[in-house]
């Protein structure tokens, strides 16, 4: 998001060009005759009328106080601002300048730091959490080249903020469809330490009494076939539901489920099911929802939640199948006509719901915040 001055510093740079003018204008026309003019040798005083170092969090647009200067002659006079707060974390200046009718300067500046948003690892407000750090970077890994393919897109994330060139927000608390309780909002995510963060919070906001992330690739990142590897965490808890999956991009133009669907990786969280990975898909069987999936539970002791997993699917025309770390957890043969949505290009979707018809409600066992952490999406196609 490009970062606009508001209007008033355009403003101000005009009355300060049209008072320079006014300088120049006297100064010739006559060697200056006025006395106070001739006798001011004191600098104006700029007030910053805020701190000179302040800190803004990323995310939202950065608006300056406004700074004024006073004169011992002139009075209030115009005050210029150069530099500007950039979007991404980091240290800004913004220097200002006055000069009063004699030519007397007078400078000051503000530093403004840019923080990643309060939101994700070690933030402040995870301060009721015993441990807020994220699980070590442990678990499952998958390689980053495939004989007789080729790397047609990723996201390693591995910027500060979400690359909305490929992702979209989607926002609000409709329920989606399956009655799911947050309200979706940008600020629930964050790119950091090579992670994707979806946080689920508990939070009224909107109406709603949780708050997480969507994200989609919609219009701007879609694939038909290929091998697709995700590696992620999710959260864990009664009541998450933590999702990496797929729409087909006819999504907007036929609805759902005409356009297809394909789950890659849901998890529904409470005992004794965060060890459950579930590969399923969603279609038209002659204008009736069809789906059919297949599950994979972990080894005793392991969950999705507590390491790193690798979550793909390999598609192509004749079929679809779904793995966690290399084993097969569904397979599905698409060739049958009514599957043809399956045979055209999806777009990826990432999000944490927070209750819904599937998991249910969270309880009083539910800690939040809940996190989804996701070290990459790689879309691989056949040479
Ligand atoms: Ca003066
Ligand atoms: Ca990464």
């Amino acid at each position: 998001m490009a970062l606009n001055f508001p209007p008033r510093f355009a403003h101000q740079s005009l009355i300060a060009a049209v008072t320079a003018l006014a300088i120049t204008a006297c100064g010739g026309g006559g060697g200056g005759t006025g006395n106070n003019t001739a006798a001011d040798t004191t600098n104006p005083v700029i007030n910053l009328n805020g701190a000179a170092a302040v800190n803004h969090e990323q995310g939202t647009a950065y608006t300056d106080t406004l700074v004024t200067a006073v004169d011992n002659i002139d009075g209030a006079i115009a005050v210029t601002t150069s530099g500007a707060v950039g979007t991404e974390p980091g240290t800004y200046t913004l220097t200002y300048t006055a000069r009063d009718a004699a030519g007397n300067p007078a400078t000051a500046r503000r530093t403004v730091t840019v923080t990643a948003p309060a939101v994700c690892i070690a933030s402040t407000d995870d301060s009721t959490e015993a441990s807020p750090t994220i699980p070590s970077y442990y678990g499952y890994t998958s390689p980053q080249t495939y004989s007789g393919y080729s790397l047609a897109w990723s996201d390693e994330f591995s910027a500060t903020s979400l690359d909305q060139d490929s992702w979209t927000f989607e926002t609000g608390n409709s329920g989606w469809g399956n009655n799911e309780l947050q309200y979706y909002r940008p600020e629930n995510t964050c790119v950091r330490e090579g992670l994707l963060i979806i946080e689920a919070k508990e939070e009224s906001f909107g109406g709603a009494a949780y708050t997480s992330s969507r994200i989609k690739t919609q219009d701007k990142q879609s694939f038909r076939y290929g091998r697709i590897d995700i590696r992620a965490v999710t959260p864990a808890g009664q009541g998450l539901w933590p999702a990496l999956w797929m729409l087909g991009q006819s999504f907007s133009a036929v609805g759902w489920p005409n356009s297809g669907e394909i789950d890659i990786m849901e998890m529904i969280g409470g005992s004794g099911r965060e060890n459950t990975t579930h590969g399923t898909i969603h279609w038209s069987n002659n204008g009736s929802h069809a789906y059919y999936g297949d599950e994979l539970t972990l080894a005793a002791g392991e969950t999705l939640a507590s390491a790193f997993h690798v979550f793909t699917i390999i598609w192509d025309s004749n079929s679809i199948t779904w793995y966690i770390d290399d084993i097969q957890v569904h397979f599905m043969d698409i060739t049958p006509a009514g599957m043809a949505a399956f045979r055209e290009e999806f777009f990826f979707i990432f999000n944490v719901a927070v209750g819904g018809n599937w998991p249910g409600p969270p309880n009083a066992s539910t800690v939040f915040p809940q996190r989804m952490l996701v070290d990459y999406v790689r879309v691989f196609q056949k040479d």
